[in-house]
């Protein structure tokens, strides 16, 4: 595909001729061979799916002239991560049937499955169709599955912001029947023009994808300077309840793209509870007009914020709007995050358990069970579950009485209280990357934890074992664990190089400062240990080890 900056991308035009993403999806589900082709692969991220092939096996068999071993991910949209006991014993069940025996949490509260083959992918959007769930708009050039944080969401049951959660993914999915069509009913309607899209979409849908989370005003765990639009709720002294809104944060960099970056976002405005889809859809549609088509590595809102600057953005947003905006009220001050792991009290008297998992996996393996776990207290008990930003899982709800039942049942599987968890481990995120991602140019799951398990090592070995620091890993710059933000960034970007970027930290509200390139993957902890040597000398009382990188170090 070639982009230029004065064309737009043929992702463009196959957006457009598609017939609102319906192109010729069906037909190709129907073919023996697979994989689909590259238009249609195209169509199929607006579906939620990507097409894939084991990286591990990829060389060898293009040596060998072989077919490569092509599968499928697929990213279920859970808006803020809440999930049903009966849907998550259907997503079980899609992965012990359809895909390769796992659940993806992921860092914006979804669930994926990988390894699924083209012939399983109608089996699957069918299921997830009878569980009320779907795949559709997961993925692709629109708004992506909406991030909550889970402590506003259990506030109270059935609360206000669960609400708007659901207000804002049902009115920014695509209103197409195309998902419906081609994967669930496998037969296209009569009429051969459909005009069955949201005006603001239109043909070519948004130059990239659009993503939202509404932030606690008490914990950041959602990374709300990351987002293309981010909410932080308040009361307005004149408005009442509404959000703080902010624009233009993006985390991705490409290495052959010198002139792409991670830029937090800027408060932009106060807007009414009541006004937040028109403000929203505001925002959306001038970033519909305004995002470059010619060059998908600068795409999204963010490099529009940073080319045209934030007054003449909201100058656009105002006359979508068709009122003046309202000043931010004051933005989150250094409040770092909740990692809602153990044990705690609702306030409606029900108990929820964070129970961590390990690069949002959730299996059975030779020392734990989780995969199993979940599955028997979602078919025993009374609960919701939430996926939260960091890839863990809360069991919510639960009735008091129920404590102590769900607790053996956990011990019995071998899964692991937050007490029992390393200090490094206990927060460490990391990307999927190799064998199943099709960018990554490193490892990051599958190495994160030796790389837990070393830094753990060097707090110990520097006397300053068991204090909290915050690592995140993934295998090339596009970072989604959010490295750019974290204490400890480790990015893939060669075979065997990483870059670090050190002194972020859980607020999110700084990024974190390239410190090494190319660092071999042994090397990073030999790296780090000096810098925790001057933290334990010179650190102040209680600084986190990014608040002392960022003052002693790098400025
Ligand atoms: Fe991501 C692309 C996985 C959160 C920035 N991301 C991908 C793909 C689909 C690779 C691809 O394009 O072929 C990865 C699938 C790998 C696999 O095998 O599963 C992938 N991203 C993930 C997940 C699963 C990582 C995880 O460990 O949980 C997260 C799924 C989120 C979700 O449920 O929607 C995930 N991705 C993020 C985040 C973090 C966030 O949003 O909070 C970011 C950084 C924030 C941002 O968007 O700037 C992120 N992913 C990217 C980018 C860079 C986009 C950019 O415009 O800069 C790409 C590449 C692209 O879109 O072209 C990408
Ligand atoms: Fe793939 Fe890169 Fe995202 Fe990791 S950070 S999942 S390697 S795109």
């Amino acid at each position: 595909m070639s982009e230029s900056s004065t064309t737009e991308t043929a992702v463009e035009g196959v957006k457009r001729e598609s017939r609102h993403l319906r192109g010729s999806l069906l037909d190709e589900l129907g073919t023996s061979k697979a994989n689909v082709s590259g238009d249609a692969e195209q169509l199929l991220k607006f579906h939620g799916i990507y097409a894939q092939d084991d990286r591990d096996t990829r060389r060898a068999r293009s040596v060998a002239k072989e077919e490569l071993d092509y599968s499928f991910m697929i990213r279920v949209a859970i808006p803020g991560g809440r999930i049903s006991p009966s849907q998550w014993l259907a997503l079980d069940t899609v992965a012990g049937e359809l895909a390769d025996d796992t659940l993806r949490l992921t860092t914006r509260q979804a669930v994926q499955f990988h390894g699924v083959a083209k012939t399983s992918l109608q089996d699957l959007a069918r299921s997830l169709h009878a569980n009320l769930m779907t795949s559709f708009g997961a993925c692709g050039d629109v708004v992506r599955n909406v991030v909550a944080c889970p402590g506003l969401q259990t506030e109270t049951a059935d609360g206000p912001l669960t609400k708007t959660v659901d207000r804002i993914a049902s009115a920014f999915k695509p209103s197409t029947r195309a998902h419906f069509e081609v994967f669930v009913d496998g037969k296209l309607a009569a009429s051969a023009e459909p005009s069955d899209e949201h005006a603001f979409y239109g043909d070519t849908y948004l130059p990239r994808k659009f993503k939202i989370a509404i932030a606690n005003p008490g914990d950041n765990c959602v990374d709300v300077f990351a987002q293309d639009l981010g909410l932080i709720p308040g009361v307005h002294p004149e408005l009442g309840e509404g959000f703080t809104v902010l624009v233009g944060g993006g985390l991705g960099r490409a290495y052959a793209n010198p002139n792409t970056f991670a830029r937090l976002a800027d408060p932009l405005c106060f807007v009414a509870e009541s006004d937040v889809e028109d403000l929203i859809a505001a925002v959306v549609t001038a970033y519909r007009d305004l995002g470059d088509r010619s060059d998908r590595k600068r795409a999204r809102l963010k490099y529009v914020l940073a080319d045209e600057g934030l007054e003449a953005f909201a100058t656009e947003v105002t006359a979508r709007f068709g009122r003046p905006l309202v000043a931010p009220l004051p933005v989150l001050p250094d409040i770092g995050a909740d990692d809602h792991l153990g044990w705690r009290t609702l306030p409606d008297g029900s108990r929820q358990l964070g129970l961590r998992v390990g690069a949002g996996r959730v299996k059975d393996d030779d020392r734990t069970r989780l995969r199993s776990a979940l599955r028997e207290i979602a078919s025993r008990f009374d609960l919701t579950f939430y996926v939260t930003p960091q890839q863990d899982i809360l069991l919510s709800h639960l009735s008091p009485a129920d404590v102590d039942a769900v607790t053996s049942i956990l011990v019995d599987h071998g899964v692991r209280f937050v007490e029992e968890l390393g200090s490094v481990e206990r927060s460490a995120l990391a990307c999927p990357a190799l064998p199943t991602c099709s960018q990554a140019l490193a490892e990051s799951e599958r190495r994160l934890p030796d790389l837990v398990e070393g830094l753990e090592g060097a707090l110990d070995a520097v006397g300053v074992g068991g204090r909290r620091l915050q690592l995140r890993v993934t295998g090339c710059p596009n970072g989604c664990a959010r490295p750019a933000v974290a204490e400890v960034g480790v990015v893939g970007r060669t075979k065997t190089g990483y870059d670090l970027f050190l002194g972020g930290g859980p607020s999110g509200n700084r990024l974190a400062t390239l410190h090494a390139e190319k660092v071999p993957f042994d090397k990073i902890t030999e790296v780090i240990t000096p810098l925790l040597e001057r933290w334990r000398d010179e650190g102040e009382v209680d600084e986190s080890f990014g608040d002392f990188y960022t003052r002693a170090i790098s400025s």
